[in-house]
């Protein structure tokens, strides 16, 4: 696994965070070093799979970068004649995700769109993935977006949504961000690393509230939704059909 040094040295002109090449390389070691629970969260994907995923659906993992979702996903699932499809608009996640998916053996036929997530069709899903993605997507768009998955979805399918949160209370939300800072310093970032990369975050990472995606989620229809883990402000939410 290559590491993650792309903030490490001093950058002049700090541009916004994008997922290009160089991101794409690293983004394993990234991931995990920086977002507290991402194993658990892939690992209980695959568990969700087994559950919700039924005979003759698609499942889809929007935001799927290099394939970790698709891959507990294809591992876990019982169900037949089922079709993962996978999008992300970063050509260079789509090339990694392509050739890490074909490193593994399986029967479950698995198509990998690089396209943007508010363009493409959702239809006959039992399982739709947002980890960690929705964040990306400018707040204005969201409503639309989840709509738009609450449609495609079949009735009793699971949409499993993962975020980085914000906190209405002041000091609860300082407190939590400077714990995960502390959990990538631990983790080996060093404090120019995290500071930079904040930065570089700024304007392409606008994250909501636990309460505002709640609303969100049941303002297009799902009925029921809950938080099933939270580390610091990070977790994973479940919304039903
Ligand atoms: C994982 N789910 O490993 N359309 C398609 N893809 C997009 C869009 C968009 N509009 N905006 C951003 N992306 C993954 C991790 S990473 C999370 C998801 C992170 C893609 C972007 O290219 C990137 O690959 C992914 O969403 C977000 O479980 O880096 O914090």
């Amino acid at each position: 696994m290559t590491k993650d040094t792309i903030f490490s040295a001093p950058i002049e002109k700090l541009g916004d965070f994008t997922f290009d090449a160089a991101v794409a390389e690293v983004f394993p070691d990234m991931i995990q070093r920086s977002v507290p629970g991402y194993s658990n969260i892939i690992t209980a994907i695959g568990m969700l799979a087994t559950r919700f995923v039924t005979d003759n659906s698609n499942v889809y993992d929007l935001g799927c970068s290099r394939g970790a979702g698709i891959l507990s996903i294809r591992r876990n699932v019982q169900a037949q004649n089922i079709t993962i499809i996978g999008v992300d608009n970063s050509e260079p996640m789509v090339e990694r995700c392509r050739q890490h998916l074909a490193a593994y053996h399986s029967d479950i036929p698995v198509t990998i769109l690089c396209d943007d997530i508010r363009q493409i069709e959702i239809k006959n899903a039992s399982m739709v993935v947002l980890n960690f993605t929705l964040q990306f997507i400018p707040p204005e768009d969201r409503l639309v977006l989840l709509r738009k998955i609450y449609q495609g979805l079949n009735p009793n399918g699971i949409l499993v949504l993962s975020e980085k949160f914000t906190f209405e209370d002041e000091t609860i939300n300082e407190l939590l961000i400077d714990l995960h800072h502390t959990f990538k310093r631990a983790n080996g970032y060093s404090e120019l690393e995290v500071s930079q990369k904040r930065t570089a975050l700024e304007n392409v990472m606008r994250t909501d509230t636990i309460e505002t995606h709640k609303n969100r989620l049941q303002q297009v229809g799902f009925s029921k939704t809950e938080l099933w883990f939270q580390c610091f402000n990070f977790g994973s939410m479940i919304a039903v059909k």
